[in-house]
């Protein structure tokens, strides 16, 4: 079966589906090649000398590694001088980085989290890059950080790649979602699937339990009612799967099914969650609702949140729709 290229498929969505402008189309190949490249460096492992601590901290606070410095770096670069962009947010940047003025400057924001899953490089386990486009405001020609903070309703485009036994690049514009997969023979993105759909019911959950103890009364209900499995209300067992890395988590979910859950906890009652809404919980609520699923903080619709802050965390539950909105409707229970 000849499978059609990313660019053929952002061609179609642009003049047959006329979902996407020219330069959206440029922007989303120019995040796919230098998710390549990440995809290289990240392959060479212990043999490139890419691996290890950066022994530097990120805004987050966060030690970075070698590759989340590698990483956020080639995406910098691939998209500061296309013309396409009028600034970009990464998580391993206390703030927006602006195209400099030698550059054109384009219509769109690019957010991303440029290695998700940091914590499993050193140990060989499935890593990705996060991406979340929005328009930049009418008559904005600098804008700050202010300027990015849109509800995720406003993404035009979300994307993940995931760098695992083969590397793939998941993508929506809006019209469903589409997997590509590295043809690294043609060093091509081919596509592979389309219009992919979550089921609206598993058998399947993914938490970190070791934060078992400090989660609110609703997620310790719904999640020992899963555990609890056919000797519990739920009347049937369920099978855990946690990898640490949010994209490889999402993307079984978005292959089979699942309910993924990063809840508030107690553990730190200052911080909202430990996952950020702007390049990691939006862009993947988009894919998940472009496919069938369902994505909230606990309380609402992740992607009619309205942002306060470029780095600010949240409560994710996403997945197969049927257990978002059980998990959900346990937090609007009284008591
Ligand atoms: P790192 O990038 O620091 O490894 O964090 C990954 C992540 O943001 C997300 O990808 C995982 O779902 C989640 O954190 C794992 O968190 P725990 O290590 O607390 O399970």
């Amino acid at each position: 079966m000849s499978h059609i290229s990313l660019t053929r498929y952002l061609i179609d969505e642009q003049y047959q589906a006329r979902r996407i402008q020219p330069d959206l189309r440029l922007l989303i190949e120019v995040v796919a090649r230098a998710c390549k490249a990440i995809s290289v460096a990240i392959g060479k492992g212990a043999l490139g000398n890419v691996l290890g601590s950066a022994d530097a901290e990120n805004v987050q606070g966060e030690v970075q590694k070698k590759l989340d410095v590698i990483a956020n770096e080639i995406l910098l670069e691939a998209n500061e001088w296309g013309g396409h962009l009028a600034a970009l947010a990464s998580e391993e940047l206390e703030h927006p980085s602006p195209i400099p003025n030698r550059y054109p400057k384009g219509e769109y924001l690019l957010l991303f989290d440029p290695l998700d899953g940091s914590s499993n490089i050193d140990v060989n386990v499935s890593v990705g890059t996060i991406f979340s486009v929005l328009r930049c405001p009418e008559g904005v020609t600098d804008p700050d950080e202010s300027d990015f903070l849109q509800p995720g309703t406003r993404q035009v485009a979300a994307g993940y790649a995931v760098y695992g036994p083969s590397t793939l690049l998941v993508l929506t514009v809006g019209d469903g979602v589409a997997v590509f997969t590295l043809d690294r023979e043609q060093g091509s993105f081919v596509l592979t699937a389309d219009r992919v759909q979550i089921p609206a019911d598993t058998r399947e959950f993914a938490i970190n339990m070791s934060n078992q103890r400090w989660w609110q009364p609703p997620v310790q209900r719904y999640v020992s009612e899963l555990v609890a499995g056919r000797d519990g209300p739920r009347g049937v067992d369920f099978n855990m799967r946690w990898v640490a890395s949010m994209v490889a988590d999402v993307h079984r979910i978005l292959s089979r099914g699942g309910i993924f859950m990063y809840p508030r906890d107690n553990k730190d009652p200052a911080k909202a969650g430990r996952l950020r809404l702007m390049y990691e919980a939006n862009p993947m609520a988009m894919i998940v609702e472009q496919a069938g699923g369902a994505a909230t903080d606990g309380h609402q619709r992740l992607l009619d949140v309205q942002p306060t802050g470029l780095h600010q965390r949240i409560a994710v539950f996403l997945g197969s729709r049927n257990e978002v909105e059980r998990v959900t409707a346990y937090h609007h229970e009284p008591g």
